[in-house]
């Protein structure tokens, strides 16, 4: 009899054991859920560069419809949040409070609509949200809001508190041994906010190496240039100066963007910064490298078709939208 309960018994718990292995193995080792290498192969970069045409498309569409909102910094930055969410990031769109998915912190929360749209197409919620923008009961409101979705990660929109809210996040993880990556976007206009400063100092100081700080550098603010307002250079040596590893790269070039992700991620005993030149309002020709539209979508009508048919054609370098 004593025997009989032993087998069985070791059998249940074998059994237990196989299920819950394989349920969890479906659960989270599909797609992007697993750490790969990021080597991008040409057929994946051309459906990149394709996903971030789309997403500039949408997110004029949207900025139209709620007649307010960021266009040049979103437009800049489409490239990089659509390789973060479609080819660097570990998650899960589907268990967006998976513990140990990569965190993206947003500290430049103006630019949000290039965070929403790619989130909608990347499945954490239905493109038909994306006309709420900006709107009262909408979720997705001018400035993340974490409350609203905690998807998110954090709630942004005063300049500088995202890097130390990011710090805080890989300073946890490193103590936690937890394997996930911290990627926090900031802008350059925003490292005139003192704040950003001690973040930099703390993840040099703590060796923040599962930290990646992506600046947006697009040398434009609110009232101008950057240089002529509060000059940054030399920027890549002030990182320096406080222990982080610099990388710089083309922030509209998907395939730059990513040998600088693997470059960060090589290094296992500094936070890195990835300065990204980018260029603001980047695939509409009225639009970019003009400061002036910082904080402003384009007008419904004329200029709202001008602006779709720039991205659609690529600059008019072809015929039709549909060439
Ligand atoms: C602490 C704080 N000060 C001021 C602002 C107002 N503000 C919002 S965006 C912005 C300009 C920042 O420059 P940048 O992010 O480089 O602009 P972009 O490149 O996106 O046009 C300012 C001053 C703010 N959000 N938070
Ligand atoms: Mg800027």
């Amino acid at each position: 009899m004593g025997f009989f309960v032993l087998i069985f018994g070791f059998w249940y718990f074998y059994f237990g054991a196989l299920c819950y292995n394989i349920s969890t193995m479906l659960k989270f080792s599909l797609g992007p859920k697993v750490r790969q290498p990021l080597h991008l192969h040409d057929k994946k970069l051309k459906a990149l560069e394709k996903k971030a045409s789309e997403i500039r498309e949408d997110l004029i569409e949207m900025l139209v419809e709620a007649r307010s909102g960021h266009s040049a910094g979103p437009l800049g930055m489409a490239d990089i949040f659509t390789t973060l969410y479609f080819h660097v990031m570990v998650h899960d769109p589907k268990h967006p409070d998976w513990k140990d998915r990569d965190r993206l912190v947003l500290s430049n929360g103006h630019i949000t609509p290039i965070r929403y749209v790619t989130m909608a197409h990347a499945g954490y919620f239905p493109k038909k949200l994306l006309m709420t923008l900006r709107k009262m009961g909408s979720p997705l409101q001018g400035h993340p809001e974490y409350e609203w979705m905690p998807a998110l990660e954090t709630t942004s929109g005063p300049l500088g508190s995202g890097s130390s809210q990011a710090a805080g996040m890989a300073y946890a993880a490193l103590m936690d041994k937890s394997p996930w990556r911290v990627y926090c976007c900031m802008s350059d206009g925003e490292l005139e906010e003192g704040q950003s400063w001690e973040a930099i100092q703390f993840a040099g100081a703590n060796k923040l190496y599962n930290l990646t700080m992506i600046i947006d550098r697009n040398n434009i603010q609110i009232d101008g240039p950057t240089e002529e307002i509060m000059p940054l250079e030399p920027l890549a040596a002030k990182f320096e100066a406080f222990g982080l590893n610099v990388i710089r790269c083309a922030g509209n070039d998907i395939r730059d963007f990513v040998t600088a992700v693997e470059r960060a991620q090589g290094v296992s005993d500094k936070c890195s910064v990835i300065i990204a030149d980018t260029i603001p309002g980047y695939g509409v020709d009225f639009m970019e490298y003009d400061f002036l539209w910082h904080g402003k979508p384009p007008a419904k009508g004329k200029e709202a078709k001008d602006a779709l048919k720039d991205l659609r054609t690529l600059w008019g370098k072809i015929q039709s939208e549909h060439e």
